[in-house]
């Protein structure tokens, strides 16, 4: 008797939570043993891309995937292609970074209505256009405003000159870690008033072009003793544009930036950089775990939040057998 009153609600709750599915206009989500899978990753020109996709690759077999992935190489209109491409091939489930925030919104809305269940790995989409647990299951990813904000309490702490004039290299233009890294930077930073960004531009989350836009900024900003590069890659092309420059990074001027990689922890060690704030391209188990707890019937929280470490000269040897 008791026994068949815990089976009956725990269908209950299962009916329940799949209703609210259904209401909320998401489409549902069968428990079984495989799943066609679509990954559709925008780039693979950085170590952080690469990272991604293999960690979606080596989650695929435990988690019962048949992973179909593509790669727009940079391009958010192939993107949107890849993506329409993975519908028609009759995925179950669509994990998709979009490369900007806006561009990408018809292929997240061509997915629902075709019945596939949307998850938006590490970048998310304009919330005023597409919304998480309503046109999409959730988004899984960093707080981006948080980081740039703990990038900004870090460089206020440990700064020590009397004025800090800054150059900001920004991700990808339209990408929401763009928007977000730099909105949270740039209002923490502004509570101090030794600072001041002397220009913000972007790099595109590209060593070159990080490297390409440093040399410019140095001849309009010689005076420049502080970089806030949005990823670990433009930092070190910045690294690279300095020191052909003649100059110091790490003395005379600091570095600050976002994501972890090895290059940058080896940065780090090598005291040529300050501080990285991590983001985590292993998305493969969160992905997994996520999409598993929605095929059975759990309601899906919109921002399932990834948290991140933050990397400086006292930690960085102990995670860099680790990094990617
Ligand atoms: O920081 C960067 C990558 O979207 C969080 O994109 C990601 C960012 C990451 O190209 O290195």
């Amino acid at each position: 008797m008791k026994r068949r009153n815990i089976l009956l609600s725990a269908t209950m709750i299962g009916l329940g939570f799949a209703s609210a599915a259904f209401a909320d206009g998401l489409p549902p989500l069968a428990q079984k043993d495989t799943y066609r899978v679509g990954f559709a990753q925008m780039e693979s020109n950085n170590p952080w891309r690469i990272a991604e996709s293999k960690s979606f690759v080596d989650t695929a077999e435990s988690c019962g995937w048949e992973l179909i992935a593509t790669d727009a190489a940079g391009s958010a209109a192939k993107q949107v292609a890849d993506v329409e491409s993975m519908i028609a091939q009759g995925i179950d489930v669509l994990f998709l970074p979009p490369r900007e925030e806006k561009p990408l919104i018809p292929a997240v809305k061509r997915a629902q209505a075709a019945g596939i269940p949307t998850f938006l790995v590490d970048r998310s989409v304009d919330p005023n256009a597409a919304v998480a647990g309503v046109d999409f299951v959730a988004f899984l990813g960093s707080d981006f405003i948080k980081q740039g904000q703990q990038v900004a309490e870090w460089t206020i702490a440990n700064f020590k000159g009397e004025k800090g004039v800054i150059v900001e290299l920004e991700g990808t233009t339209g990408s929401s870690p763009a928007n977000d890294r730099r909105s949270g930077f740039d209002d923490a930073i502004a509570a101090d008033p030794r600072f001041e960004i002397v220009a913000s531009q972007t790099g595109d989350f590209a060593r070159d072009m990080g490297r390409q836009v440093m040399e410019t900024l140095l001849q309009a900003h010689p005076d420049v003793n502080i970089v806030y590069a949005h990823n670990d890659e433009m930092a070190i092309g910045a690294i690279q544009a300095l020191e052909l420059a003649g100059r110091k990074p790490g003395e005379d001027v600091m570095i600050v930036s976002i994501d972890g990689t090895r290059d940058a922890l080896q940065a780090i060690i090598d005291g040529k950089m300050g501080v990285t704030v991590e983001s985590s391209p292993f998305f493969g188990p969160l992905a997994c775990e996520t999409m598993k707890r929605y095929a059975a019937g759990e309601t899906i929280e919109p921002w399932v939040q990834v948290s991140d470490r933050i990397f400086t000269v006292e930690n960085a040897a102990d995670h860099i057998d680790e990094a990617y």
